[in-house]
């Protein structure tokens, strides 16, 4: 619940102005959407408060860039109008709850007057609350604001309830009440702190570090809950006080940095390199952070744990083997566990240099590993790396990229990709997204290129082109695997910007690629690849799969 001291005072102000302050207090200052006449107005006093909403060319679009601006900034908004609008961010709004997102949807809707006698207007379907009950599925916590007395709190509400269970939220906004006067508290939102059993910390702590301290192969998992709860820098620096390898979870890639020596990389199951498997899954204990133990994370269920030597850390609870130490969140452990290892620590603390890579192209044919090879070498920490289902996720396992790494790793939605790169250059203009997508997903969603253009955001768009659904084929083929061949090296001509590639061999894409990370302007860089070649990574989850049934 959220807390309004007695003492606090009460100010007269609007739904607009009061959204606009609890977003600013979260540190946000745009959100992304698309207008219809009932969010005009809505709209409007947005941007009069100086909270631009970003355009892009499909509502999906807008609801992914906001995703991706939530994960990097904590929350996100999308604006959009009423039905055909709010109906259309569905998709990535369940995306957000299944990967624990706090994406605020707030959508325009008819006044509160005209809904008496339950007109037909255009955009409504069965109800006027046909929307929100959709929503009601698809988000932690809803409102309609349709009472000036309880407005307020209800935006704190919803609020609040996305802090923390880091899932999506709902608000609607009945034209009508855009403009009208409502009572809010002057201060901030203020969220408690998650209860904390201290015994039951103080007790897990102990064991925790007992288990490291008499283990020599004990490995840590970083997973993405670590990441939405901030613990970042908890996570690096426990590894390097315990000189403890770390792999991460794909939904968690960049969490932890990958250059760093005391990175494994990802780890996926049977996706996953040997090498890897055989650390995460040989560890005792392996001391797991925040992941999700879901079918595509965990390789197809390739991953196999044995649970008396896994000590797993989730949002509420940690289990050392069989014993679960209940309210003992991840946020209270890993910052208790890094004050007992601080305080254990003798040896004078080791300078961890990144580990540089490289790669000598030939004039040979490309393959999908070849592709990520050059990425690796070329790109810097000036990059975010953003991977679109498809091969593309696979492959980027062998990956070591240079810091965050966006994509939809769980609910596996195609489409994300290039809307997520307005997110992220707006959420962290210093960072230059480089996506790699599949062709099949490309077709989906490629003119959102010319709106992240638009706002100044110039990504490098690497498309593996299989000539069409490469991973759906490998299940079973048929004509419904065949996507029509886009030339999607001259979209350039018809945005108006950026420059096109189309790359056969390694030479020629690793020229492509240094002159698209060298110009400003964004660059699609089209990638032939033989139609039923996939990458190693998706080979070993083929086999692995196979043995399985
Ligand atoms: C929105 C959506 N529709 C359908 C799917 C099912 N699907 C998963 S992968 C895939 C093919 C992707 O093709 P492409 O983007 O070319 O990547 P490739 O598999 O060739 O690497 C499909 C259709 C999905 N994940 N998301
Ligand atoms: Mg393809």
């Amino acid at each position: 619940m959220c807390s309004h001291p007695e003492s606090e005072f009460m100010k007269t102000t609007t739904i607009t102005a009061h959204l606009v302050q609890r977003l600013r207090e979260f540190g946000i200052d745009q959100g992304f959407g698309i207008v219809g006449d009932f969010a005009l107005r809505l709209f409007g006093r947005l941007d009069d408060l100086g909270f631009p909403i970003r355009i892009t060319a499909d509502e999906q679009g807008a609801a992914f860039a906001a995703d991706a601006y939530a994960r990097l900034r904590g929350i996100g908004l999308v604006a959009v109008t009423y039905g055909v609008g709010g109906l259309k961010v569905a998709n990535a709004t369940a995306g957000a709850w299944a990967e624990q997102v706090p994406l605020l949807v707030v959508s325009g809707a008819p006044g509160m007057l005209e809904r008496q006698n339950d007109p037909m207007l255009h955009h409504k379907v069965k109800t006027f609350d046909t929307q929100l009950d959709v929503f009601r599925d698809l988000t932690v916590a809803q409102a309609v604001l349709s009472e000036p007395l309880t407005a307020s709190r209800e935006i704190d509400r919803v609020i609040s309830a996305m802090m923390r269970e880091q899932r999506p939220g709902y608000i609607e906004v009945p034209r009508d009440m855009v403009d009208v006067p409502i009572i809010a508290s002057d201060g901030p939102l203020e969220l408690p702190a998650p209860f904390v059993n201290e015994e039951a910390l103080a007790e897990a702590v102990r064991l925790v570090m007992a288990r490291l301290e008499g283990s020599s192969n004990a490995v840590l998992l970083a997973g993405v809950m670590a990441w939405r709860r901030g613990l970042q820098s908890h996570l690096l620096e426990l590894a390097e006080i315990l000189e403890l390898p770390v792999a991460t979870t794909s939904l968690a890639k960049g969490l932890f940095p990958e250059r760093h020596p005391l990175s494994l990389g990802v780890y996926m199951g049977a996706v996953s390199p040997h090498s890897v498997v055989k650390a995460v899954e040989g560890a005792d204990p392996l001391l797991a952070f925040g992941a999700l133990y879901t079918d595509l994370t965990m390789g197809g269920f390739t991953a196999h744990f044995d649970l008396a030597r896994v000590i797993n850390c989730t949002d509420t609870r940690v289990h050392v083997g069989l014993t679960v130490f209940e309210d003992v969140p991840l946020s209270a452990f890993l910052p208790a566990l890094l004050s007992a290892g601080r305080s254990r620590k003798n040896s004078a603390s080791r300078d961890y240099s990144f580990i540089g890579c490289d790669f000598l192209p030939q004039a040979i044919p490309l393959t999908v590993e070849s592709v990520f090879s050059c990425l690796e070498a070329k790109l810097d920490e000036r990059h975010g790396v953003i991977v679109e289902p498809g091969d593309s996720l696979f492959a980027s396992v062998d990956f070591a990229g240079p810091g965050w790494c966006l994509t939809s790793g769980y609910y596996a939605t195609m489409g994300y990709s290039v809307p997520a790169a307005i997110g992220m250059g707006k959420a962290d203009p210093t960072l230059r997204p480089v996506i790699v997508t599949g062709d099949g997903a490309f077709l989906m969603m490629g003119l959102e290129l010319a709106a992240a253009h638009f706002h100044g955001v110039n990504p490098v768009v690497v498309i593996l082109d299989n000539d069409g659904y490469g991973t759906q084929r490998l299940l079973l083929d048929g004509p419904f695997n065949d996507i029509p061949t886009l030339n999607t090296e001259r979209l350039p001509d018809v945005i108006g910007a950026g420059k096109g590639y189309l790359c056969t061999s390694q030479t020629e894409f690793w020229e492509a690629l240094h002159a698209a990370v060298a110009d400003g302007d964004f660059a699609i860089i089209r990638v032939k690849v033989p139609k039923n070649q996939s990458s190693e990574a998706l080979r070993r989850l083929t086999e692995a799969l196979a043995k399985k049934v």
